[in-house]
């Protein structure tokens, strides 16, 4: 099962590219930066991985992403993602970036999109690996800020697919982001978000992003189990969402496997995905394998999760297809 896994064609659409920043690569920008890290050794920063919940988590991938600071840095950064994505037979990749962590400390948007775009050029034509960019806002920042940053994204616009949200949802609704989904969708912008699993409001959360907000897809977003009126509209709607079980292990207490089953079989498009592999210890492939470990899942059912997610993929028919 592990070489069926390790050869399936895959396609990655949960994936926060700051939280693909190794120990090795972030002691060695912080070295080209001229930064002191808090950490004797990438032994030592790992352990000090020790979250449990979100915002533990977010404390310590906010801090760790101080180290990028110059174009090459963010290119190097995406670089070594691609890289590894190959490796695991990735053969298209939507990629979070948050902008917003960068330009609250002084790194301007451009120097991060050109680092990252410059990657994805470098990606396809020497490993093969196709990537779009997906902007995402800080939710636990106001939405005055996100939309500043969605306007400065406009120049850029040929390089990101679409916008999403992220960080901190404790408190932070979609709603709170209407205006500024408004004017994504008019821009052009294809729609997601974040819906974390077992949130407060969690499924008046999912109910927001769907009927409210109108998102083309939802990032976990399992607890769309709890509102069968809702399964039916994302049914209809043939929405996909991009699940993340180890992720999920972290900042719950639990893989949410079960439900990840049950909303397979509800026939909802689900997708498997590594959110932030750096500091969750798995990439695509590992998740996978997880998964597969808890629910017997046969080879059928895990070709199925790569067909939909490239079926929900942010890609003209044409190409799609031409991935099947
Ligand atoms: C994130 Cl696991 C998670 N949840 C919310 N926002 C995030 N940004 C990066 N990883
Ligand atoms: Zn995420």
């Amino acid at each position: 099962m592990k070489d069926f896994i390790a050869g399936l064609p895959k396609c990655e659409l949960h994936l926060h590219i700051e939280g693909t920043l190794e120990p090795e690569l972030k002691f060695e920008l912080a070295r080209r930066n001229g930064l002191r890290l808090p950490y004797a050794s990438v032994e030592q920063m790992r352990a000090a991985y020790t979250f449990d919940s979100l915002p533990s988590f977010l404390r310590i991938y906010y801090e760790g992403m101080r180290v990028l600071r110059t174009e090459p840095d963010f290119y190097d950064l995406a670089m070594a993602y691609l890289r590894k994505a190959a490796e695991q037979n990735v053969r298209y990749a939507e990629i979070f970036f948050d902008p917003q962590a960068h330009t609250s400390r002084g790194v301007p948007f451009d120097v991060v999109i050109r680092g990252l775009r410059r990657a994805l050029m470098d990606a396809e034509a020497r490993l093969g690996v196709r990537a779009q960019l997906i902007m995402c806002f800080l939710r636990d920042f106001q939405s005055e800020y996100a939309m500043a940053t969605l306007l400065e994204s406009l120049p850029h616009k040929e390089w990101i697919a679409g916008v999403g949200l992220d960080s901190d949802e404790k408190g932070n609704p979609p709603v709170k982001f209407a205006a500024v989904y408004e004017r994504a969708r008019q821009e052009g912008y294809l729609l997601t978000m974040h819906c974390d699993v077992d949130q407060d409001d969690a499924a008046e959360h999912i109910r927001q992003a769907v009927e409210d907000i109108g998102v083309n897809r939802i990032d976990h977003g399992v607890n769309l189990l709890e509102d069968q009126r809702l399964v039916g509209a994302v049914l209809e709607r043939g929405m996909g969402l991009t699940c993340c079980p180890i992720s999920n292990g972290y900042v719950t207490d639990s893989m949410k496997a079960e439900d990840i089953r049950k909303l397979m079989d509800l026939g909802v498009r689900v997708t498997i995905n590594s959110d932030d592999p750096a500091y969750f210890g798995a990439y695509v492939g590992e998740n996978l394998e997880a998964l597969q470990g808890a629910l017997q899942l046969t080879r059928d059912e895990l070709a199925r999760l790569e067909r939909d997610a490239f079926e929900i993929a942010w890609l003209p028919r044409h190409v799609k297809d031409a991935y099947q």
